[in-house]
């Protein structure tokens, strides 16, 4: 069983634990692993280079989250972290006041940085780190172009937060999407995001193979705008996922109209979609109308959403969606998994 998952990091990291879970129950091998094969396609819209070192958020998010080493509280970054580099940054004026790097991290970011100055790819970098520990699953960053995220938003609403902006200043400012997250916590109104040289990017060696060749697509519950929007926005990513003979399904990242975690309902408006599981489920739509999905994943709390969409042509379920655990992450895991061998079924893409 192939199985190719498209995620972001905090969302993704519970939900692949959840598939790599799963995949030991249904098709164990001999050491308490899996048969099954695991590609996460990883978005690298959050990357950002700071304080001299290239930081990938989400794949780090997900490296260390598998590999048991995450900070489970924070939900980024890793256990048992201390600051002690970060402070001196500071004193320094290097970086970002608001944005920690912890000690145990900047090792991460150090390793990543030397080895992209030697001449290797993302992909090729990510391929390394996950040398480290047996992750079980593979995790390929979704291009090996610098795609960094920068949102968009007025003037007038960042002079809400900071100084007056001097008298003829541009009416619309950009700030990458770190600073309007972790300064701004998305409290500044999104009224753009783009992704830079998204346009000459490609998907990263091994990406549209592992899509070509599932058995099953996952669209991971994460952010649909800058994590989700990010991978499919990559020129090349959307005709693999259109052409693959796998049932793609995807488990929403809103239940009973809350984002579960993150800032999905601070991006939504930006790209004129309400924060609710149906909406989301018309956003990607149905893969026979053009879109993304051969299924929709709602909560049960959305049941309804589901009705709604399968009148609509897209085929949708309910299941419980909420993470509390891994056992739970893992349920949900296993009904996107059954979801997708349904819908194989109507469209005839079993993947095999
Ligand atoms: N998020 C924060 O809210 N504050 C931070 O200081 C912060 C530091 C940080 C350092 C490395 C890293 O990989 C992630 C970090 N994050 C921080 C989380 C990051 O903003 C998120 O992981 C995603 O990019 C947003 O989904």
């Amino acid at each position: 069983m192939r199985i190719t998952v498209l995620a972001g990091g905090v969302g993704g990291s519970r939900f692949v634990r959840g598939v790599r879970e799963e995949c030991a129950r249904r098709w164990p091998d001999s050491e308490g692993g899996t048969e099954a094969s695991v590609t996460v396609v990883v978005n690298t819209g959050d990357d950002i280079w700071l304080s001299g070192v290239r930081l990938m958020p989400d794949f780090d998010s997900l490296l260390y989250s598998l590999a048991g080493v995450n900070d489970t509280e924070r939900g980024w970054g890793r256990a048992g972290e201390t600051e002690r580099v970060s402070a001196e940054l500071r004193e320094w004026g290097v970086g970002w006041p608001w944005f920690t790097l912890g000690d145990l991290d900047l090792g991460t970011h150090l390793a990543r940085t030397e080895w992209l100055r030697t001449g290797l790819t993302p992909s090729q970098v990510g391929e390394r780190l996950q040398r480290r520990w047996p992750l079980g699953v593979r995790l390929i960053p979704a291009t090996d172009t610098e795609v960094d995220t920068y949102v968009h938003v007025d003037a007038a609403d960042l002079a809400a937060h900071d100084a007056e902006p001097p008298a003829g200043a541009p009416t619309r400012a950009e700030m990458h999407f770190q600073e309007w997250w972790t300064r701004y916590r998305a409290t500044v109104p999104a009224r753009a995001f783009r992704q830079r040289d998204i346009e000459s990017a490609r998907p990263a060696p091994g990406v549209a193979e592992a899509i070509a060749d599932a058995d099953l697509v996952l669209v991971a519950p994460s952010n649909p705008v800058v994590s989700i929007g990010t991978i499919v926005s990559i020129p090349g990513m959307r005709e693999a996922l259109a052409a693959t003979s796998a049932p793609v399904v995807g488990v929403s990242p809103i239940i009973g109209g809350k984002v579960v975690r993150g800032m999905a309902d601070a991006c939504l408006p930006a790209i004129g979609v309400e924060t609710s599981a149906e909406a989301v489920g018309r956003h990607y739509g149905s893969r026979r109308d053009g879109g993304l999905l051969d299924a929709w994943l709602v909560d049960e709390t959305d049941a309804a959403a589901a009705a709604a969409l399968n009148a609509d042509g897209l085929h949708a379920a309910s299941a419980p969606l909420w993470m509390h655990d891994l056992d739970r992450s893992a349920d949900l895991a296993g009904a996107a998994i059954d979801l997708g061998r349904e819908a194989g079924r109507t469209t005839g893409r079993t993947g095999d």
